[in-house]
This record gives structure tokens, C-alpha cells and sequence, in this order.
């Protein structure tokens, strides 16, 4: 069976990494993403855009990961041990899937502990504060998608959508595109889909099985159940 899974920031609210929108959410009504997560509000103001970024590099240095980030890694070692394979796709800028133990992930939303040069685009890794004048030969930049900017490894992600034979989205509200879109994409293609939130999404009328509860919960008695079969 090949497993395609779109996770998004509640797969990680409880290692106490804040969520954006929904229960929980006190980022964004603290900060305007709009002064915050856009190429032009990083151009009108770098030290308050480093500083946002800082604050949550060191959130996520000192977080750990949780019961559903450890059932995802059993997920796909289990799968590529019967001949399956899973995609995991996160929207999630944290590393917490690979510490659980996760080998292949792909941050379409990009990654916190890099960064990346805003002229020549090198990205490299990045564990401390990101100030002004950090340089590499010219400004870095955090390396993550902001709106308004092509997600990454969408040509991977497409390509793997078709090759699925269950989509399951993770903890995201199904407000942010192109990602919020890959249900749709992946119906069109005939695929059975499955939400598992804590409340229902924007688009949760689009997935054939509805779970809700907490992710450290749900996901492990999911992944459970998927290998039971
Ligand atoms: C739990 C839980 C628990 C809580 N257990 N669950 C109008 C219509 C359509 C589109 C647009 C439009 N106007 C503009 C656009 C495009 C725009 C967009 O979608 N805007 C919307 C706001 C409308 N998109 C873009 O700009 C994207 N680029 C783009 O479209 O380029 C054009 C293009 C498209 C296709 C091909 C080629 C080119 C870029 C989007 C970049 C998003 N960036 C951010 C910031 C990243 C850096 C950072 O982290 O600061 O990414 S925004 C933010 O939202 C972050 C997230 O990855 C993303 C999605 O959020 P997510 O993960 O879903 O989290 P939340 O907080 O929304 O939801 C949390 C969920 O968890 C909830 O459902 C809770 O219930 C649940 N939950 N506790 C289980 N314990």
C-alpha cells in the first residue's frame, strides 16, 4: 500500500509548538502574519521577521517529539518492510518528524533550522539566531515559504499523489493552498481520504473517514489499525 500524508502544525501542538489558526492558536493573534510571513514584510522590516523566527528556533530546539510524530517514523519503516511506502509531506517547518525517526520528509512550507541566501539561494543549516547582518557573501533569510511564494518540491509531491493509495491530512485547518488543494487531487484520482484533526478543517466535507481528538492520541491508534490490516 502506498501511504500519502499531508500533516500540518496540530500534528505538533502538543510538543508545544504553536498552531496558526483553531484551538489553540495564539500565533497569529500575537503577530500580523501579514508583518510577518511575506517576502515584502521581510523587505520593509528584517530585524522584526529575524526576530519572530529567532523566538520559534529556539521554541523548537528545546521541543521534543510527540506519541504521533513516533507512530508516523513505525508507519513507514513498518510499510517499507511489507513492500509499501509512505510520502510523508509536512507543512510543518519543525524537524520533530525526523527526530521521531522519520527518514523521508518533505517540507513544502520549508525548514527553521536553515537558512537560506536571499541573492544566490544556498541553503544551509542554521541553529542559532539569524540577525541583519548575517551573511554568506550576501543577506540569508529564513528558509521558509512565506504567502506569496512557491511552495517547494511540488513536482515530488504531485508525482507522489498519483502513485497513492490513501491520502491522509494530519492536523492542518485546510486554509493554506496549494497544500489545502491536494485533497481535492487526490478524490479526482479515485483515492479513498482521511482526516484526523482535532475539529473538522475547512475542507473536511471532501475526506471519506473523519477522526477527531488529539494527534498524540488518534495517530497512533490510526497507524495501529493501518498495520492491523
Ligand atoms: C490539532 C491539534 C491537536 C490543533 N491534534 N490537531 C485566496 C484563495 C486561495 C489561495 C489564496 C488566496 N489568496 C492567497 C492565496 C494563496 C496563499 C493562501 O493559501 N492563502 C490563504 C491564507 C488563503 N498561499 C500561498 O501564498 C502559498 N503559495 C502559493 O500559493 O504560491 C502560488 C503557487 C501555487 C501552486 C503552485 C505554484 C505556485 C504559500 C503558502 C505559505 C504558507 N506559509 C506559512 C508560514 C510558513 C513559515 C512559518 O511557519 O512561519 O505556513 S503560513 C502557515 O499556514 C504555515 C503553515 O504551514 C500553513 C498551514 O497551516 P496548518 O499547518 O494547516 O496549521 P493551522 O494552524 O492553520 O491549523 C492547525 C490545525 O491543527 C487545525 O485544524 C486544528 O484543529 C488542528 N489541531 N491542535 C490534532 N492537538
Amino acid at each position: 500500500m502506498n501511504v500519502f500524508i499531508l500533516t500540518g502544525a496540530g500534528v505538533s501542538a502538543e510538543s508545544g509548538l504553536g498552531v496558526f489558526r483553531g484551538p489553540g492558536a495564539a500565533m497569529w493573534k500575537r503577530y500580523d502574519p501579514m508583518q510577518l510571513a511575506t517576502p515584502e514584510a521581510f523587505a520593509r522590516n528584517p530585524a522584526l521577521v529575524h526576530d519572530f523566527y529567532n523566538m520559534r528556533r529556539r521554541n523548537l530546539i528545546a521541543a521534543s517529539p510527540n506519541a504521533a510524530h513516533v507512530a508516523l517514523a513505525r508507519l513507514e519503516a513498518q510499510l517499507a518492510r511489507r513492500c509499501g511506502a509512505l510520502t510523508l509531506v509536512t507543512q510543518n517547518v519543525d524537524d520533530l518528524h525526523e527526530r521521531a525517526g522519520s527518514r523521508r520528509v518533505i517540507h513544502m512550507h520549508g525548514e527553521l533550522l536553515k537558512a537560506r541566501c536571499a541573492s544566490c539561494g544556498a541553503v544551509s543549516d542554521r541553529r542559532d539566531d539569524l540577525a541583519v547582518d548575517s551573511r554568506c557573501g550576501c543577506a540569508l533569510r529564513p528558509h521558509v515559504v512565506w504567502f506569496g511564494e512557491t511552495p517547494l518540491d511540488l513536482d515530488e509531491i504531485f508525482a507522489a499523489l498519483e502513485a497513492a493509495d490513501l491520502f491522509v491530512a494530519i492536523g492542518t485547518s485546510g486554509a493554506v493552498y496549494p497544500a489545502a488543494g491536494l485533497v481535492r487531487a487526490a478524490r479526482g484520482r479515485g483515492v479513498r481520504c482521511c482526516e484526523l484533526n482535532l475539529e473538522a478543517s475547512d475542507n473536511a466535507a471532501e475526506f471519506d473517514d473523519r477522526r477527531y481528538g488529539p494527534a498524540s492520541e488518534i495517530v497512533p491508534s490510526w497507524v495501529e489499525e493501518i498495520l492491523a490490516k
